[in-house]
């Protein structure tokens, strides 16, 4: 029987076995950076030490959460302070993995509206002064996405990366520990169903406008980060998009999918009044052709295993009062949020005809910057709960014994 080549869902079947297609263009990108690939021993060692690292520095941050949960019971402001301070943790294990495994150049801009909130450090760092209480809002490619808005986190001042909210697909609830781990992190999760998401909300939207017991009664700082695609941009999702789009009479867009406004909407709401704005950020990555999808080239794997030369991600910054956005009706919140997109879409263009987004921002001109911790030894902050209370069950023990 001659062998057979069938296309199923991006697998290769042939005489019975499945392989795997890589993406053409993945090929052509590789092609033109000439890296030398390291021998296969050290790609294996590289592997084991990022997959040691990461589970290693994750428990001992879920073991710090878990220690802190009671808490709660006692005193909720130190129960939000401490759950804080461990989600500071979660971002300086996730940047120091970025910048030792990888190597990511990011180049960000913006228009007026933040003109003197990004600055470029003497040392090349970022450094932002967007505001402590928001909601922000990006499009959506990549896993990787939330990473680099975390960073952004990371480089504000006051640091505000204690204090991220991102708004996840339910199912990432269920991931074995790290699901746990990030519902301590006070992540919001949402089905996409308002019937079993309203009350849920409600009361995580609550708890993100309380107020302070210590007197001063002040809001907590909190950067809520939502995707109003709800999903990565992909051919399944385009092709939703596409249906969607025909089923409500409106255009589809290009190199974003149609926002879902709802979710957002309700939040938005329900914060009115005690924060000022909403920040929105559209991500670009270099080298996706046309046609192609990011999230089929960039692949977590791909970023971190590999070790593939990343090529820049762009970042384009802008905000808008709370106050001007239309939120009396679900309706007039959606077509303000849709020319928001449009405008996405023509910065996006612009990116893919020039490769770089517009700026305001630096005297016109972009910041071209590295994630990576301000210091290394930053990351020492992990066991400053576990390493003294090991160490004094160490102590009275010896003591006892
Ligand atoms: C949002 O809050 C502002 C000021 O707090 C208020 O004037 C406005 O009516 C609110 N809008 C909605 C739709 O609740
Ligand atoms: C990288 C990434 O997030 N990929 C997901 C994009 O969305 C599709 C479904 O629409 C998932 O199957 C991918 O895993």
């Amino acid at each position: 029987m001659p062998a057979k080549s069938v296309h199923q869902n991006g697998h290769v079947i042939t005489n019975g076995s499945t392989l795997p297609v890589l993406p053409k263009v993945k090929k052509t990108i590789l092609q033109n950076v000439p890296v030398p690939e390291p021998a296969l021993s050290i790609r294996i060692f590289r592997v084991v030490l990022l997959l040691l690292y990461f589970w290693t520095s994750s428990t001992i941050i879920g073991v710090t959460q878990y220690l802190g949960t009671p808490l709660y019971l006692i005193n909720k402001d130190h129960y939000y302070r401490f759950m804080a301070f461990t989600k500071q943790c979660m971002t300086l294990l996730v940047l120091s993995m970025t910048q030792w495994w990888t190597t990511t150049t990011v180049r960000v801009s913006g228009d007026e509206s933040v003109q003197d909130q990004i600055h470029s450090l003497p040392d090349g760092r970022l450094q932002c002064n967007f505001a402590s209480r928001m909601v922000l809002i990006a499009n959506h490619q990549l896993y990787n996405d939330w990473i680099y808005l975390w960073w952004t986190a990371y480089t504000n001042r006051p640091f505000s990366h204690g204090h991220v909210y991102i708004v996840l697909k339910e199912s990432i609830k269920y991931i074995p520990l790290i699901g746990f781990g990030l519902r301590l992190a006070g992540f919001v999760f949402m089905s996409r169903n308002m019937k079993t998401d309203t009350p849920r909300l409600t009361r995580r939207l609550g708890q993100l406008t309380r107020r302070s017991n210590d007197g001063k009664g002040g809001l907590e700082p909190m950067w809520l980060m939502m995707f109003p695609e709800g999903t990565n941009l992909s051919k399944n999702g385009r092709a939703k998009s596409v249906k969607w789009a025909e089923s409500q009479g409106e255009k589809d867009l290009k190199y974003t999918l149609i926002p879902r406004s709802t979710g957002t909407y309700f939040c938005l709401k329900a914060l009115n009044g005690t924060l000022e704005w909403v920040y929105d950020c559209t991500l670009a990555y270099d080298g996706v052709p046309e046609g192609q999808y990011g999230q089929d080239i960039f692949t977590l794997r791909s970023t971190y295993f590999e070790r593939h030369p990343q090529a820049p991600i762009h970042m384009h910054w802008r905000r808008f009062k709370v106050s001007d956005i239309p939120l009396e009706t679900l309706e007039d919140f959606h077509a303000w949020l849709i020319e928001r997109w449009n405008e996405k879409e023509a910065l996006l263009d612009e990116h893919s005809k020039t490769g770089n987004f517009p700026s305001s921002i630096n005297q016109g001109k972009s910041i071209t910057t590295e994630v990576k911790l301000g210091r290394w030894w930053e990351i020492w902050q992990l066991g400053a709960v576990l390493a003294p209370i090991l160490g004094g069950i160490y102590a009275i023990s010896r003591f006892v014994l």
